[in-house]
């Protein structure tokens, strides 16, 4: 694997996922992979479970880790060619990026959308600036339009936890009081897109998503009508995609929160969320203390994503 962006880095995805629970089994049966290499993690975005898992997959494999977050303590980066610096911007990311590449042999970047121009987010500026111009094997840690490693994590924990072949898994918008990127969905989708499983999607009228992730998916806008005998349950909010909307929030609307009442309109699913979450937005406090929720494994199986990943960058070195 030479960058890992999307869902088709993965080839089969059948055998990613049995890779990854072999991984999960012995995680330190590979040690000698990554000894003398060094996995750069650059952060334009806040971050808890990306920062650790992929720091922990990392070391597992016997990589050196270096932690750069850009918005403290590096030079503030220009990222758009062609503008006069003379603002508050000292370096431009076209010398940054090759120099982070000169430190390291794996670089992953978190670069969310920035909804100033839907062009810019949706054409993966940052990330596909850091492919080219880093000449090292890149991956994303949640980048302008996707979330991989993450989608990556959550069908892992759906393979663990289904009860049939062939589960119902969907996805509902929930509200929440900032403007979030459609990246965890967009990947979600992607990802479910490809799985063995009954995939709907449930949001209110304006949230549709780039039919590029979304591919035909069963869209329900009622929302109990989706949840009805549904096996997983996967919330998260998202702005909205079309125009001339892109980036705004159109609604707070908490008849969306996910609680016990529609979680019993389900076959006993289970409640998964990528976190960070907020509580009586997304999901009230007693679904997500109950003993169906599994947002737990599933953050912990992003130790095994990232490191599913790293291990097939670190075979192609
Ligand atoms: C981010 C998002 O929605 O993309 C990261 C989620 C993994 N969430 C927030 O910024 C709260
Ligand atoms: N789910 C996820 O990516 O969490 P962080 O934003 O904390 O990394």
């Amino acid at each position: 694997m030479k960058t890992y962006t999307n869902v088709k880095d993965l080839g089969n995805l059948e055998n990613a996922v049995k890779e990854a629970l072999e991984i999960k089994k012995n995680r330190y049966a590979y040690k000698h992979l990554g000894e003398n290499k060094t996995c750069l993690m650059v952060f334009f975005n806040n971050s808890l479970r990306t920062r650790l898992s992929t720091q922990k997959a990392a070391m597992n494999l016997g990589m050196n880790t270096i932690v750069l977050d850009v918005n403290q303590g590096a030079w503030k980066l220009e990222t758009e060619r062609g503008v006069i610096m003379d603002g508050d911007k000292t370096e431009h990311l076209l010398e940054a990026i090759p120099v982070m590449g000169c430190y390291a042999d794996v670089i992953g970047v978190r670069a969310f959308a920035q909804f100033e121009s839907k062009t810019f987010d949706y054409e993966e500026t940052i990330l596909n600036q850091f492919i080219k111009y880093s000449g090292k094997p890149v991956f994303s840690m949640e980048a302008a339009t996707a979330h991989p490693l993450q989608a990556f994590a959550d069908l892992i924990t759906i393979e663990e936890y289904k009860r049939t072949a062939r589960p119902k898994v969907v996805l509902t918008w929930a509200p929440h009081p900032k403007a979030l990127p459609q990246a965890v969905p967009n990947s979600f989708a992607d990802f479910m897109n490809e799985a063995d499983v009954d995939f709907v999607i449930t949001h209110p009228e304006g949230y549709e998503l780039d039919e590029k992730f979304v591919r035909g998916a069963k869209i329900e806008y009622d929302q109990r009508k989706a949840f009805a005998g549904a096996d997983f349950i996967y919330a998260k909010n998202w702005s909205a995609y079309q125009d001339p909307n892109y980036g705004k929030i159109l609604s707070k609307d908490r008849s969306w929160t996910v609680d016990s009442e529609k979680m019993a309109l389900t076959d006993n699913a289970y409640f998964m969320h990528c976190l960070p979450v907020r509580r009586n937005m997304i999901v009230t406090d007693d679904v997500i203390e109950s003993p169906q929720s599994i947002v737990i494994p599933e953050a912990a199986n992003r130790e095994i994503s990232a490191q599913t990943v790293l291990k097939r960058i670190l075979e192609n070195l």
